[in-house]
């Protein structure tokens, strides 16, 4: 068994987690915040037969976008100083997906 770390924008994880769940992968939603641009963005936990790996990535590319959004260059250094910053034009989106081996898992 894998666990599937997908970290996608707040825009499209409602149609990445619907898809996977319809696929019947259970999904858990957290919110999380990207370190660098200080973005808020969703990271899903998706614990997932060895096999299944391949189409929950499938699944996950096919419904992350990249799109250009205008973000303070000094973010990443902490909201109290961002009216000395200057707006820049970044890309975000898409997905970064992490795939780590799963030890056990039990429910009780
Ligand atoms: P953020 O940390 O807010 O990063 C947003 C985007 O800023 C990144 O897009 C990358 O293009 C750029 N960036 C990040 N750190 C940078 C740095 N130190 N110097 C220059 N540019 C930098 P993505 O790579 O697509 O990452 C999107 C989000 O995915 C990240 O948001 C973070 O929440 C997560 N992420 C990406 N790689 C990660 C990793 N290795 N470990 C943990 N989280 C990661």
């Amino acid at each position: 068994m894998k666990l599937i770390l997908a970290i996608v924008n707040n825009d499209d994880s409602a149609v990445v987690s619907a898809t996977l769940t319809r696929e019947n992968f259970s999904v858990t939603k957290l919110s999380t915040t990207g370190g660098f641009l200080m973005i808020g963005n969703t990271t899903l936990l998706i614990g997932a037969e060895d096999d299944r790996v391949g189409r929950a990535k499938e699944i996950i590319q096919e419904h992350s976008r990249t799109r250009n959004k205008v973000a303070m260059t000094t973010g990443s250094l902490g909201r109290g100083i961002q009216k000395d910053s200057l707006e820049e034009e970044v890309t975000v989106g898409g997905a970064t997906v992490f795939v780590l081996d799963v030890e056990s898992m039990d429910k009780y």
